[in-house]
């Protein structure tokens, strides 16, 4: 017979019981917590992955050394022997093991229908194709500020089941499309998206079923936290629902918005001057609303939120200062992963700008590009595996040089720019067909201009 399992009520919500056969999907950061987790509770599991030395196998083989692992491809007769499967985002559902295994009635889910389960305190949850994780950190900095226990992670690094903790008082959580789209249970007390722009075009149809699986985040009956600059989160504005908008444009229809003398303010009510707000651009403006919208509707008190957007300088990898040498500044944005953020960053700058892109598009239309780049860009040095695409779009517009690295990319972009000059790292594409991740992308830039200083 079975022993009993820890948490039995709760996790009988998920249809988890003594009885159950996991298959945790992926051996990442997420399926590491959840084999850890499962095994805590005494569940069966195993894990697979199509990696031969996936990231976690070192720590799974120290701390679990008996749970069975497959390696280097999908196991058939693992997914045929799971009553359950537990799929990490960077797997897709419609690889065709999962599918089958779908369609044979089998349930299909990941950590955050898992986290959601288990936690006992209200949620945040926060998506969007750009901001998430300033608006997480930010709005986690906040709730510190105000005495809140808060937990803060998810996509944004710390994996979901790694945060749950009975202390708690408040979880903020990032949200990925690649987590949304696989959760039934989530019901966040405050949500928002914080707008919608192409990104992971290869793992979606469209940009419509992108932005459904991030609509998923507005499940439930908790508080919508709307853009009301972007008509696609507009769009997703329900009936006889407690809804609340934030914007930046001049005499917005929004709760949170910018007032004619440029402060942050809730209805009438100003709060902060903008100049205040640390981060900087009129994008890290709409992030601090929204966070403010998301604070207030847990009751944070203006005092810790204040505080908060005073202090909180940003994030590493965003729009970051490197370094200043013959009158060119160098901007490390490696964050800048899809072509919405790298818009964003051109828009944030106001000098000539020799722009380095390139690197993994995702499947991406550059054409969008285009527009900010014309008249604002001296010269394009691209890189990676979607250089080709890139100079195709921007070639006709701009001067685009092509490299192989980021040692050249920086040495070519100081021979383009001239004095006055921005260098702006900002790739509008993922790093990982040449670097682990973009922290180390954005390391390789910073490390090739300092360099150079010597
Ligand atoms: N992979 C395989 N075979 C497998 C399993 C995964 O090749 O069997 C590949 C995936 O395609 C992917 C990589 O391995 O390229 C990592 O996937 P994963 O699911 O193992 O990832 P984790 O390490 O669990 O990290 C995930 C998030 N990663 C992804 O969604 C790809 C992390 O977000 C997140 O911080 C972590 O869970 C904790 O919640 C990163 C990310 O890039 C920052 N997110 C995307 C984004 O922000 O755009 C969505
Ligand atoms: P995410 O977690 O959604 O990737 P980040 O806060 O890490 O968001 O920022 C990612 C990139 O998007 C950075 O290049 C940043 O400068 C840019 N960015 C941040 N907020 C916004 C926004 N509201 N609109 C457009 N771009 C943004």
């Amino acid at each position: 017979m079975n022993e009993p399992i820890l948490n039995a009520q709760m996790l009988a919500k998920i249809g988890l019981d003594s009885s159950s056969r996991v298959l945790v999907v992926g051996l990442g950061a997420t399926g590491l917590s959840v084999a850890r987790f499962l095994s805590d509770k005494g569940i069966q599991l195993a894990v697979v992955d199509t990696r031969v030395k996936p990231p976690g196998l070192t720590e799974l083989r120290e701390f679990l050394p008996d749970v069975a692992v497959f390696l280097g491809g999908f196991d058939k007769l693992a997914f045929d022997r799971a009553t359950h499967l537990i799929v990490s985002p960077g797997v897709s559902l419609e690889t065709p093991m999962i599918r089958q295994a779908m369609l044979s009635g089998t349930p299909v889910f990941g950590d955050l229908d898992l986290f959601v389960c288990m936690a006992e305190a209200p949620i945040i949850g926060i998506t969007g194709s750009n901001g998430k994780s300033t608006v997480t950190t930010l709005l986690g900095l906040m709730a510190e500020e105000d005495q809140r226990k808060v937990k803060v992670g998810g996509n944004l690094g710390i994996p979901m089941m790694d945060l749950l903790d009975e202390e708690a008082d408040l979880y903020v959580l990032e949200l990925s499309s690649f987590q949304l789209e696989r959760s039934e249970l989530l019901r966040a007390d405050a949500a928002t998206v914080l707008n919608i722009s192409p990104d992971h075009m290869d793992r979606y149809t469209d940009l419509n079923a992108y932005a459904d699986a991030k609509k998923r985040i507005f499940k439930g009956d908790g508080l919508m936290v709307l853009n009301a600059d972007d008509p696609m989160v507009e769009s997703m504005a329900e009936p006889n629902r407690r809804c609340v908008r934030f914007s930046v444009k001049e005499n917005a229809q929004a709760e949170y918005r910018l007032n004619e003398d440029g402060w942050l303010s809730r209805g009438d009510q100003p709060i902060l001057p903008s100049s205040e707000v640390r981060i900087k651009g009129r994008h890290n403006i709409a992030n601090a609303l929204a966070a403010v919208a998301l604070g207030d509707a847990v009751g944070l008190t203006d005092a810790a939120m204040i505080k908060a957007m005073r202090e909180f300088s940003g994030l590493d990898h965003r729009m970051q200062w490197v370094a200043d040498t013959d009158g060119i500044s160098y901007i490390n944005d490696s964050k800048a992963t899809n072509v919405g953020a790298c818009v964003a960053a051109l828009e944030g700058v106001s000098d000539p700008v020799v722009l380095i892109a390139g690197g993994d598009g995702k499947g991406a239309d550059f054409s969008e590009l285009v527009g900010a780049v014309t008249g604002k860009v001296r010269a394009v040095v691209l890189m990676g595996r979607d250089a080709p695409l890139l100079e195709q779009v921007l070639g006709p517009v701009v001067k685009t040089v092509r490299v192989d690295n980021m040692a050249q990319a920086v040495a070519t972009a100081r021979t383009l720019a001239h004095s006055g000059d921005i260098v702006l790292l900002a790739p509008a594409c993922a790093s990982l067909d040449q670097y682990k991740d973009y922290q180390e992308r954005g390391r390789m830039f910073a490390e090739a201009v300092r360099g150079m200083l010597k």
